[in-house]
């Protein structure tokens, strides 16, 4: 399905459309400051707004003292921030060093830190969890850790934006379609091919101001909403966490035209009596889960906006989405976007996906790379269809994936944790439909007594991130298996609803 004409403005042909031009993520944006210095870019409560020639020196200062602590081309940094422009400072300055951020999640525990530092052996730590210090350290003791101003020494004289399309520019941690969190490795040319396919389909503009209340260290925030707004040269206001009332606020605040969320935080945003704020912004994109029709009907009832969906993942940045001009059609996430292609495969029948914005592989992992292909088409997990006007749309998952809130959770990494659990005989968690957080994560326990929820949520809760805890806990006897021993996880759902 090679289908993105679809995207493209009145007289832009496809063959004039250019991906990449052999640029990279920070030549593009320190470009624009150059030209522009005194053009306003990114807006936090602490700094107000911050111009291109701030962003300029600021970051320069930061990557000469990563450089002083001896970070080097290819080398990785762990950064992990509530989102403020101290920490688009740092993540600039590791890429104009040329080095590979490693976007972390502010709510992971002691064992999810101490994997992600094992596996991705930074050079240094970023982060603003005290906690944090310590078990970075039980992992790899040689990682500097830093606070977000980045306050190292600094020294020699390091020359930086000598990095290329095909180095490598983040490695985000996912767990694919089985097994523990891998690293993505995503390339500058990957990235930006993305950012730039969005340029043109969303019609973005440096004219444009997004409020953006997703945090940094994923894709949906960092990749699509911090990364285009610089490619563009449009402005970003930060907020440090998602409030209905402070995004409400900020739109007729700072006059914004676009808002990027989770469905979770369009509901939200709709129980506001004042959700009729939303009206005056140009375009509201919703994605990282899928957006229920009737909301989708139910925003633009109050607000009278037609909310764009579009699908993605951290493997390929943006895949799909909705149309800027023509129907944006409830329950499909739409055509691929420029440079982009997709076709089925498989009964049931599996997304695969190929384009300039799919990554080359996860970091040290041979054996999933070679499963995660397929003659060159990468194999999404999930499953879709495409209707007669070549609208696609996500129709179910080979993977097994809750997600909550925007947020991924493994079935199997919360399993791993229950089954630590010392009255617990054997477990399983599936997800269940919730009309808050979309799909909610829901144990099922066996053990010689009753285990309460709370039981499980403070034990898990101690060992992974809030949002990886079960919101339910069922105790029995006994799981269904079939006759190969496998727990039948569809059976355990009927249970419940019954
Ligand atoms: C918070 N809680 C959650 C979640 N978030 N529980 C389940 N799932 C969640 N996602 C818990 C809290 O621990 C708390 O528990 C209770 O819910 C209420 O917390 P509250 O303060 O109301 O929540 P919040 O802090 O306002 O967070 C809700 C949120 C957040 C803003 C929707 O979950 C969020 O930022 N989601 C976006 C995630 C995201 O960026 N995803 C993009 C991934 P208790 O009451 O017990 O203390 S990138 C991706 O998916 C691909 C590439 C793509 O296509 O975009
Ligand atoms: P992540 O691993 O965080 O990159 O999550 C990627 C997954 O999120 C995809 O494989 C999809 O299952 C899901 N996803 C992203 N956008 C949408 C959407 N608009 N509708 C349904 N699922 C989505």
């Amino acid at each position: 399905m090679n289908a993105w004409h679809r995207h493209l403005p009145e007289g832009l042909e496809q063959s004039e459309v250019e991906l990449l031009a052999g640029e990279t993520l920070p030549s593009v944006w320190v470009r624009q400051w150059r030209e522009q210095p005194q053009r306003a870019v990114i807006h936090d409560p602490e700094s107000g707004w911050v111009k291109g020639q701030e962003l300029l020196d600021r970051s320069e200062v930061v990557a000469q003292r990563l450089g002083h602590a001896g970070v080097e081309p290819g080398d990785r940094v762990l950064l992990s921030a509530t989102s403020s422009a101290e920490l688009v400072v740092a993540h600039v300055a590791i890429l104009r060093l040329g080095a590979v951020v490693m976007p972390t999640n502010g709510a992971y525990r002691a064992e999810e830190v101490e994997h992600v530092v094992s596996d991705g052996r930074p050079k240094v730590a970023i982060v603003e969890q005290p906690e944090w210090r310590e078990w970075i350290h039980s992992a790899d003791p040689s990682v500097a850790v830093t606070s977000p101003s980045v306050e190292l020494e600094t020294g020699r004289n390091i020359r930086l934006d000598r990095t290329e399309t095909t180095d490598p520019a983040l490695i985000a941690y996912t767990s694919g379609t089985t097994g523990r969190p891998k690293g993505a490795v995503l390339s500058h040319g990957n990235l930006l091919s993305s950012v730039r396919g969005l340029e043109i389909a969303w019609r973005w503009t440096p004219d444009d101001t997004l409020i953006l209340a997703l945090p940094l260290f994923h894709m949906h925030g960092l990749g699509v909403g911090l990364h285009g707004s610089l490619a563009v040269g449009a402005k970003v206001v930060l907020l440090s966490e998602f409030n209905v009332d402070e995004v409400l606020h900020s739109i007729a605040k700072f006059d914004a035209t676009m808002f990027f969320g989770v469905p979770t935080m369009y509901s939200r945003l709709l129980e506001s009596p004042k959700a009729t704020e939303l009206e005056q912004l140009r375009l509201c994109v919703s994605g990282s889960a899928p957006l229920a029709a009737e909301l989708h009907q139910s925003i633009h009832r109050v607000t009278g906006q037609h909310v764009l969906e579009r699908y993605g993942m951290t493997e390929t940045a943006m895949l799909v989405s909705n149309p800027y001009e023509g129907e944006r059609r409830p329950g499909a996430v739409g055509f691929p976007l420029p440079g982009v292609e997709v076709r089925l495969e498989g009964d049931p029948a599996e997304i695969q996906v190929k384009g300039p914005n799919v990554f080359s592989g996860y970091w040290e992992r041979p054996d999933e790379n070679t499963e995660a292909f397929v003659d060159g088409w990468f194999r999404t997990g999930d499953l879709g269809a495409i209707d007669p006007e070549g609208y696609l749309s996500i129709v179910g998952r080979a993977k097994e994936l809750i997600i909550s809130g925007g947020f991924n959770v493994y079935p199997r990494e919360v399993e791993d944790v229950i089954s630590q659990y010392e009255p617990i005989q054997e477990c399983a968690v599936v997800g269940v439909p919730d009309e808050e957080w979309g799909e909610a994560v829901i144990a099922f326990v066996v053990a010689d007594r009753e285990i309460s929820d709370e039981e499980i949520k403070n034990f898990v809760g101690e060992r992974l991130a809030h949002y990886k805890r079960p919101r339910r806990t069922y105790t029995l006897k006994t799981l269904p298996r079939n006759a190969l021993g496998k727990i039948q996880k569809n059976r355990l759902v009927g249970q419940i609803e019954t």
